[in-house]
């Protein structure tokens, strides 16, 4: 898949979060539960240093819960690092997270002790849902792309702990092949980018390795089929994604299965468990990738 994050974009989001990183204590980085690592970006350990961070599992509504934890007993094994997993439009649970700020910053939040919190992410992770969640009001416009620079504004939050009303952003490491293409099944990347079929096919033969049982209860006619290619067609053929004389238009396969997977009618799946990173591809801050067209 060809995605590109122009150089220059990337040199300048890393500056401005490197500016407003100067006076956090601490970092909120949003993360897609049912892929934490591919939609991280390590730059931002770089760039956090050694303040605390939590990360949180946004979208647990649609990940599978015996996947997030284990993240978050991976995660937590690093110092200073809290994992969360969160549904960011759920109020409650959003509010916790300041409760998990006052612990990893004992020093701050208390009154002349303003605790001072950022949230991170790549693009679509929830950053601006979480953000209005907990502002209590619409803040962050969701799904849109905001540029650090406004970020003037802060929110006061209870426990006098205060958030920039705008997130920085991150840009997703498209460098490893597989990573993509899980972005790319998650919906994290605008579909104007990805090609369905090749998504679907890939997102296909996930799911026949990881959860055969769901995709065969979903669909039946896909049990005795083993090969992606002719899962992809018959779901065509079932759901009457045809072209003129008949034949399967299989994009239109390929977006119907993504829209269901991602609409969790699949039930709740994890792209990623921790071990299959295998190798943390390096931070490209230089030189890569560009989805800005198409996040
Ligand atoms: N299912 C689910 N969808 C979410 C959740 N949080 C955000 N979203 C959706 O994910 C999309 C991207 O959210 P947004 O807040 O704009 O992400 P941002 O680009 O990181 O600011 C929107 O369609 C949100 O409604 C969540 O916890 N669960
Ligand atoms: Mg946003």
């Amino acid at each position: 898949m060809a995605i590109e994050w122009y150089p220059g974009h990337m040199t300048k989001a890393r500056r401005e979060i490197a500016e407003a990183m100067t006076g956090i204590d601490v970092v909120i980085e949003v993360l897609d539960a049912r892929l934490p690592y591919s939609s991280s970006n390590p730059v931002l350990e770089t760039l956090r240093s050694n303040r605390p961070c939590i990360k949180v599992l946004n979208k647990h509504d649609l990940a599978d819960p015996l996947v997030s934890k284990a993240w978050v007993h991976h995660f937590e094994q690093q110092s200073s690092v809290r994992a969360v997993p969160l549904e960011a439009k759920e109020r409650g649970a959003a509010l916790n997270l300041l409760r998990e700020c006052q612990r990893l910053a004992p020093h701050r939040g208390k009154p002349g002790k303003t605790l001072r919190a950022m949230v991170i992410g790549i693009p679509n992770v929830g950053k601006s849902t979480l953000i209005n969640t907990l502002a209590g009001k619409r803040i962050a416009r969701v799904g849109d792309k905001p540029a650090i620079t406004t970020c003037r504004q802060q929110i006061n939050l209870p426990g006098n702990i205060t958030l920039a009303d705008t997130p920085g952003l991150l840009w997703p490491v498209l460098s490893d092949q597989n990573g993509a293409l899980r972005l790319a099944a998650s919906g994290a990347i605008g579909d104007s980018a990805i090609d369905y079929v090749e998504v679907a096919l890939f997102a296909l033969a996930f799911m026949q390795e990881r959860y055969p049982q769901r995709l065969h209860e979903t669909y039946p006619y896909t049990a005795n089929l083993a090969d992606p290619a002719a899962l992809l067609l018959e779901l065509g053929r079932r759901q009457g994604c045809l072209v003129g004389g008949g034949e399967v238009d299989l994009s239109r396969a390929g977006e119907f299965f993504l829209r269901a997977l991602r609409g969790g009618k699949l039930g709740r799946i994890s792209f990623e468990k921790p071990g299959d990173e295998i190798v943390a591809p390096p931070p490209r801050d230089e030189e890569g990738i560009d989805a800005s067209a198409a996040l």
